[in-house]
């Protein structure tokens, strides 16, 4: 494979014009920083301006308690800092060992709760400054890190989280894997802070060898879908690998480049997009293809503006015909024709299932995400009991929730007996929008909500089941996303009922994304509360009721009266 760029600086925009970021970035000696100092201060629970961006880098977020912001403004106290820390796990794949692990560091740092995420990963919240280092040395013992879970990088690797265990899903989830080690940063720094490696004095200059020292212009996420599932919402990925083969083996891959969602209220030049299906490669040339496209987003990204880094405005500013030229120039090869392939869902597969080597697997549906032990319903527990007894893989799902993979059949009793015991799955059955549902985290945590999410969907969702219970439609699976701010971290720009958070108790409300993720919704009611979504949607469940067509879905209805 060629790759003839000069990796130490980027081509395409004057220095002049580089966004603040580039500067700390390649300020940085290799993402550094003052980190180490920064820790050490015990004058502040925060770190400085500086320390924040390249902490990202290493997976941590520096926040603080929103709910109780103005309070301590009043009381002219610095914010209450804690860190979040995201966990880089390829595939969301996850041992019974570092599930306790995992568990445990929760119990100790991170406030008795665990939070899935979107990008089939674990987030802790609520660590002190004092306790990153422990929690991250926790993490390495069980051979987990948080290299690149944020930062101008390439993310989190996701993949379809419901194998079958035949050869293909084996494959797939050996590449991913592969992909992730193959993308992941060097990153020294890294290990010399968090994991007290010395630094190795040399007089050769330090290398990040895919990157370069300024890193990508922006984040850059990698998903592999595997039809007819379309879990990882294959079309909101800079970079998604759809696989082609059969039960028997991989062939290789339809390439999609370009998607993503986030945008800003106030910024028509931002906008969420659909990935391109641009061709097929053979499995053996995954890595290069990687390599290749990421180059061409080192390389060619918006480095002045920030809002227009992300690869999507690459990808339309540049043309996607000489994107899709330029991976080909740097692979050497034209990719081949697309290869057929279908998808028929977006969501999980909830409750028991059999796959094809005999072995069971169960889905659990867990509410946007989050897992602790409230009354009535002990999931932190229950989880933790489970790993201490399970003898498979845990798999983190794309919309928040979890399989527990690979039981043998005499073992589902005991699974479901510690499940029941604990109070977890013993309620009413979700109904087909709630098991649907996905609601970014938002307050108090996140520094950009507008609006809350994680809190407030549960309580949206009870009213509009009982709209859908009145025609009748309690079953009807409805993907309903929302997210605190535009940003859309829970996809919602594809959903078929999305609401995106405006201010508080105020969101832009979306309809008529499609069920297999392909259709961008569009938005119906901007910056409205919960009367008028409630009653937007009554309307439009009562129409869809009457005149939907035999198995019609919510959104496919939604866009067919939209576009008659
Ligand atoms: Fe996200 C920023 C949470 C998936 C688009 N996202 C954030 C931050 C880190 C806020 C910040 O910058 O300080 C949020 C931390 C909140 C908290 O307290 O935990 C945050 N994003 C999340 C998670 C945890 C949502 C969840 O509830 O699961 C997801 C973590 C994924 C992971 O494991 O890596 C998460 N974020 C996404 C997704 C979905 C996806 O990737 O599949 C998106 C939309 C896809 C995309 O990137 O286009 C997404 N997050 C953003 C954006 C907008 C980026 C853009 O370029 O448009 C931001 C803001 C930013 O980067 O400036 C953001
Ligand atoms: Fe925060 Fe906005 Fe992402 Fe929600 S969508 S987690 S509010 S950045």
């Amino acid at each position: 494979m060629t790759d003839t760029i000069d990796r130490s600086t980027d081509i395409s925009q004057p220095l002049d014009r580089l966004s603040a970021d580039e500067t700390i970035k390649a300020e940085s000696d290799y993402l550094r920083g003052q980190i180490r100092f920064d820790l050490l201060d015990r004058i502040t629970g925060g770190v400085t301006f500086e320390s924040n961006k390249l902490m990202k880098f290493h997976g941590i977020y520096q926040q603080d308690d929103r709910d109780i912001r103005d309070e301590r403004r009043r009381q002219k106290l610095e914010p209450a800092y804690t860190f979040m820390i995201r966990v880089r796990l390829p595939g969301g794949v996850c041992t019974p060992e570092q599930w306790l692990k995992v568990d445990e560091l929760a119990r100790v740092h991170g406030g008795d709760t665990i939070r899935l995420t979107t990008r089939q990963t674990f987030q802790f919240h609520w660590i002190i400054k004092e306790e990153i280092r422990s929690t991250i040395e926790g993490l390495h013992s069980v051979l987990l890190d948080t290299i690149a879970a944020c930062g101008d990088d390439a993310r989190g690797v996701m993949a379809t989280a419901y194998p079958t265990d035949s050869t293909l899903d084996r494959e797939v989830a050996e590449l991913s894997k592969a992909l992730s080690d193959h993308v992941i940063p060097r990153m020294n720094a890294y290990h010399e802070i968090w994991l007290g490696q010395e630094r190795i004095a040399t007089s050769e200059e330090e290398e990040e060898p895919l990157y370069g020292p300024t890193y990508l212009p922006r984040k850059f996420k990698i998903g592999f879908a595997i039809p007819p599932s379309n879990d990882v919402d294959i079309y909101t990925q800079d970079l998604g690998f759809i696989a082609i083969g059969d039960k028997i083996g991989l062939e290789g891959f339809n390439v999609v480049i370009g998607g993503g969602m986030g945008r800003a209220d106030n910024d028509p030049n931002t906008y969420p997009r659909l990935g391109n299906v641009i061709g097929f490669i053979p499995k053996n040339r995954l890595l290069d293809t990687a390599t290749a496209v990421i180059g061409v987003q080192r390389d060619y990204g918006n480095r002045a503006s920030r809002p227009r880094a992300r690869f999507k405005y690459t990808v339309d500013d540049k043309g996607l015909d000489f994107i899709k030229g330029e991976i080909e120039q740097r692979l050497g090869t034209l990719l081949e024709p697309t290869r057929p392939f279908s998808f028929d869902s977006n969501s999980d597969r909830i409750g028991w299932y059999q796959t094809d080597n005999g072995m069971w697997n169960i889905g659990l549906f867990i509410e946007n995400g989050r897992i602790s032990d409230r009354r009535g319903q002990r999931l932190l527990t229950a989880l933790q009991n489970i790993a201490s007894v399970h003898r498979g893989q845990f798999r983190l799902t794309p919309n928040q929730n979890l399989v527990v993979a690979g039981v043998a059949a005499e073992d589902r009793d005991s699974i479901d007996a510690i499940l029941s015991t604990h109070g977890v799955g013993t309620g009413a059955e979700p109904s087909g929008l709630r098991r649907n549902s996905m609601a970014c985290v938002a307050l108090p945590t996140c520094p950009l909500a507008m609006a809350e999410a994680e809190r407030y969907l549960p309580l949206l969702n009870s009213k509009i089941e009982a709209l859908l219970a009145d025609q009748g439609l309690s079953e009807e699976p409805i993907t309903i996303r929302m997210s605190g701010c535009p940003n859309g971290c829970s996809r919602p720009y594809i959903a078929e009922i999305a609401l995106t958070g405006r201010g508080p108790g105020r969101y832009d409300l979306w309809l008529g994304g499609s069920h297999v993720g392909d259709r961008l919704n569009r938005m119906v009611a901007d910056n409205v509360g919960e009367e008028r979504i409630v009653a937007i949607l009554a309307e439009n469940i009562s129409k869809f009721a009457k005149d939907r067509d035999s198995g019609e879905r919510f959104g496919d209805f939604l866009a067919r009266i939209e576009e008659t």
